[in-house]
């Protein structure tokens, strides 16, 4: 059923072909420059967002602000921490980074995923590639985002930041710089809050579980504070001859986050992030550029219930939580990259290493009185990779690329005992026999041709084989109950393997932009989690959720244009769709978004603008039953914005949801092995206001 979806998708796909072949007069502004630079910069498998469209929404993160691009969507779990999906993948089969450093979240549930560890005021633009075209990187099986951070200008520089907004939303900044003829520095900080908003029904999003269940709120934490972060970060850099060096160093302190999709609240999150890099550029006319970086960062994380009726002390509650669990991560890294001009072409290649530990230990009232379990059991991940990527130019507007990589990844689960691998583990995987350490060979690689057909039309095709280990907690994670379902690992995992295939088009002529893409995706040993009945029927286990491989497809495309019309107008719209499907099964891949997108309309003359923006999504039929995963009904919501320039000030005001609808996506409850199974659902009429200055 397209109830929601088809006649927008027809109207919008007929009006932004109609108006891409057609030209107007001149107006120049912000946004024309916008078009332009994507046109000439952004192949069709990227996206970008920039930093002006950040500012100018009420985005609580990197997840949030990503959801209007073209493939992009996000799981709603509370009021912030949005987890990214893109084309349908999620969690570690994509990968997220900061200037290309690797950072994982420390918690099993993902509450902390990579895009909430750092805050918008850090970044400058975020770049996307869709699909399995990054090999400077481990494990990019189907697409890597990557945040780019502020670099201090010559001169003082000064930009603040005051966001309020419904719910006392609050999200306030404050940067400064200096930069001398060698040397420059930058110190920034950010603070943001929220009380828990309302969806479109009036209710809290901490109100959303029936009044039997023990995971609901307790009544007077059901209005408390929604987050609290305070962020603070600083950069050097130096220059010498053809040599920029810079260190930066973040610390984000997160506090009382709540999750109204899980069973668990954050009581805090500490996350301390450092970067160096040396970037060479010039050595000789042989050597372009030789990339030098070195990195380390940490998250300190504890989880637990005592928001929730569970925690209220009972025979078997004895302490102020039913259930906590104490959760860190280590991630250090280094890399080495090279661009060489060699022949017609440029050849890059460099090494790169990364070491992880996590570890987490969860106590249960229900689990022989708060007996600490190794729940991520102190599991080390260590990685060595290799690429090289070549660039040729072929005449006729033909640029082919290509280039492979290859990764050693050992993991070594070093708090699993062989005991406890042998009676919580092993039933569920018979006929193998287990073991608490593993590694992995695995190559990637992938060829790419654009051709610019003419001087506004660009056509992409590429062919590409990646794959990604599978992770500590699809691995080992391990979590013994009295009653429901054991939550285990399963250390027979095989890596999963993306062999994909993606075409697409740009159109670019200044005016224009209009962006095309498909892709087809054959999974082999997809990670994907499934029930287990109980393997010894009157003992001690129970029934499991767990992971297996299994082989899947996954197909879709998208559509983004940004359009200048007369009259100071801009037309913006997106559409995106991806299928997935379970091979094994003949049945649908759960999690899959639905068909979506967004199309606005905007008046901009460079000092004032006004904007209207609806969001829709169709419904979502295609679920996997075996997972009780429900349809999601279709929506449709509008937004407004306006905002004046002046001098150095900018102020922005909008509501978001205007009519105050009640809808929730399709990947706001179901996320195992963790969920709770309760649809958590959008935010209702937000209203806000955003006050910057910039020198
Ligand atoms: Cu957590």
């Amino acid at each position: 059923m397209l109830k929601h979806g088809t006649s927008r998708l027809v109207l919008m796909g007929a009006l932004l072909f109609a108006m891409a072949g057609a030209t107007w007069a001149e107006e120049e502004s912000l946004i024309l420059e916008e078009i332009t630079v994507r046109g000439e910069r952004q192949q069709s498998n990227e996206e970008n967002l920039t930093i002006r469209e950040v500012r100018e929404s009420p985005a609580r993160d990197i997840g949030e602000a990503l959801q209007n691009v073209p493939g992009l969507n996000i799981v709603r779990k509370g009021a912030i921490a949005n987890d990214i999906v893109l084309r349908g993948f999620q969690r570690d089969n994509l990968n997220m980074f900061l200037d290309g450093v690797r950072i994982h979240g420390g918690c099993p549930s993902r509450m902390d995923p990579p895009s909430f560890h750092f805050d918008f005021a850090e970044v400058e633009s975020v770049e996307v590639i869709k699909g399995p075209y990054d090999l400077q990187n481990p494990g990019s099986l189907a697409g890597m985002i990557n945040a780019v951070s502020k670099a201090p200008a010559k001169g003082p520089g000064m930009a603040t930041n005051f966001s309020y907004g419904s719910f006392h939303y609050v999200d306030a900044s404050l940067v400064g710089s200096y930069g001398v003829e060698n040397m420059d520095g930058l110190l920034g900080y950010a603070f943001k809050k929220s009380d828990v908003p309302k969806s479109g029904d009036g209710k809290r999003l901490t109100d959303i579980y029936p009044s039997t269940s023990s995971n609901r709120y307790r009544p007077d934490e059901m209005d408390s504070r929604a987050y609290e972060t305070n962020t603070v970060w600083t950069k050097i850099g130096y220059v010498a001859g053809h040599s920029r060096t810079e260190l930066s160093y973040t610390y984000q302190d997160a506090e009382h986050v709540l999750y109204p999709y899980l069973l668990m609240d954050a009581d805090y999150d500490r996350t301390k992030r450092v970067n160096l890099t040396t970037t060479l550029t010039e050595l000789s006319p042989v050597i372009s550029r030789i990339n030098l970086q070195v990195w380390h960062n940490e998250v300190e994380h504890l989880m637990d219930d005592t928001s929730r009726v569970s925690s209220l002390p009972s025979m078997m509650v004895t302490r102020d939580y039913m259930m906590q669990t104490d959760a860190s991560t280590i991630t250090t890294g280094a890399k080495a990259n090279v661009a060489i001009s060699a022949g017609p072409g440029e050849f890059t290649g460099g090494l790169d290493v990364y070491r992880r530990n996590w570890d987490a230990k969860n106590e249960a009232a229900g689990w022989r009185s708060y007996e600490p379990q190794p729940m991520i059991p102190d599991v080390d991940v260590e990685n060595i990779g290799a690429f090289a990527e070549y660039s040729l130019p072929l005449g006729d507007g033909f640029r082919l690329k290509g280039g492979a990589r290859f990764d050693h990844t050992t993991v070594d689960a070093t708090d699993l005992t062989d005991a406890r691998l042998a009676s919580l583990y092993q039933p569920y995987v018979p006929g193998s026999s287990l073991d608490t350490d593993t590694e992995y060979n695995q190559p990637s690689a992938n060829l790419q041709v654009t051709w610019k057909a003419t001087d506004t039309l660009e056509v992409f095709a590429g062919l590409a084989s990646a794959s990604r280990t599978p992770d500590p907690q699809e691995l080992y994670l391990g979590l013994q109950r009295m009653m429901g379902k054991n939550q285990v690992g399963n250390p027979d995992l095989d890596p999963t393997r993306n062999n994909q295939a993606d075409l697409g088009a740009k159109w670019s002529s200044g005016k224009v932009f209009a962006s095309a893409s498909i892709f087809y995706s054959a999974l082999t040993d997809y990670i994907y989690v499934v029930d287990r009945p109980d393997p010894d029927g009157a003992g001690p286990l129970i029934a499991a959720r767990t992971y297996e491989n299994i082989d899947a497809t996954m197909y879709g495309g998208e559509l983004g244009t940004q359009i200048a019309l007369p009259l100071d107008l801009f037309l913006k719209g997106t559409l995106s769709y991806v299928r997935g499907e379970n091979e094994d099964t003949d049945d649908p891949l759960a999690e899959i978004p639905p068909l979506s997108g967004m199309v606005s309309l905007r008046y901009d003359n460079g000092l004032w603008f006004i904007e209207a923006t609806e969001r829709f999504a169709d419904d979502q039929n295609r679920v996997d039953k075996s997972l009780q995963e429900e349809k999601t009904p279709g929506w449709g919501v509008t937004d407004f914005k306006a905002g004046a320039n002046w001098a150095r000030w900018s102020l922005v005001g909008g509501v978001n949801n205007v009519f105050d609808k009640y809808y929730s996506t399709h990947l706001s409850y179901q996320r195992d092995p963790f969920a709770s199974g309760v649809k958590v659902p959008e935010m209702g009429l937000f209203a806000y206001a955003n006050l910057s200055y910039r020198y």
